[in-house]
């Protein structure tokens, strides 16, 4: 099978990335450190597309991209594709998010995830987006999982996704339902990539 780079700069994805493309069989590997690739698309699926494209066309291997965020209603979407700019550090965006909401009583949220594989030329092969409805909580609560995730809160588990165990987090999150359309399309890749990176 053939070699698959994560292109992600983010541990805390990278973690989750890895548990989902751990049974299929490719070679992972990490993204070089010093290839930041400028994130100028104005959807998640757009951005996903330059991250995994850029960085097969760098290394010359197959890449994998996730670009996710978290969308508010009370805040027409915000930050959306933004949600890595909001912020320097994650408590930092933590207290921006709460601090625009305030009071409002909408609390409605998403968390959306588009990933995207790119073969070695730079043309993508997958695509797929996986959504993950909740609510934005007046505290952050729980110390699992990164980024916003103490302050996601899913009604049907009565948890934020810092409260829950990774496993559940793997099933329902944005992540999981993007990798749980993706992973059928896989089986499309395997004439194209058999018997390379041996
Ligand atoms: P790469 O582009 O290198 O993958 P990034 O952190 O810049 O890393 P994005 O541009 O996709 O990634 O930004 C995603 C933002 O949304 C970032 O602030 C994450 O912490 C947050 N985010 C994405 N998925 C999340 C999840 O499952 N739980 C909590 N926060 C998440």
């Amino acid at each position: 099978m053939a070699r698959l780079v994560v292109a992600t700069g983010n541990p805390g994805k990278l973690k989750e990335m890895e548990a989902y493309l751990v049974e299929l069989g490719w070679e992972l590997t990490l993204k070089p450190e010093q290839l930041e690739i400028e994130e100028t698309g104005d959807s998640f699926a757009e951005n996903a597309c330059l991250k995994a494209s850029q960085v097969a066309e760098a290394t010359g291997e197959w890449a994998i991209a996730d670009d996710s965020g978290l969308e508010v209603d009370a805040l027409d979407g915000a930050p959306g594709v933004f949600s890595a700019r909001y912020g320097k550090t994650d408590s930092e965006r933590i207290e921006r998010l709460l601090n625009a909401l305030g009071n409002e009583l909408n609390r409605e949220a998403r968390f959306v995830c588009a990933i995207a594989i790119a073969r070695p030329d730079g043309t993508i092969a997958l695509q797929a987006e996986g959504i993950c409805p909740g609510r934005i909580l007046h505290a952050p609560r729980g110390t699992g999982g990164f980024g916003y995730d103490p302050i996601f809160y899913v009604p049907e588990q009565s948890q934020t996704f810092a409260e829950m165990p990774a496993a559940v987090k793997h099933r329902i999150s944005h992540r999981g339902r993007a990798f749980q359309a993706l992973l059928p399309q896989f089986q499309s890749l395997s004439a194209e990539t058999w018997g390379q990176g041996e």
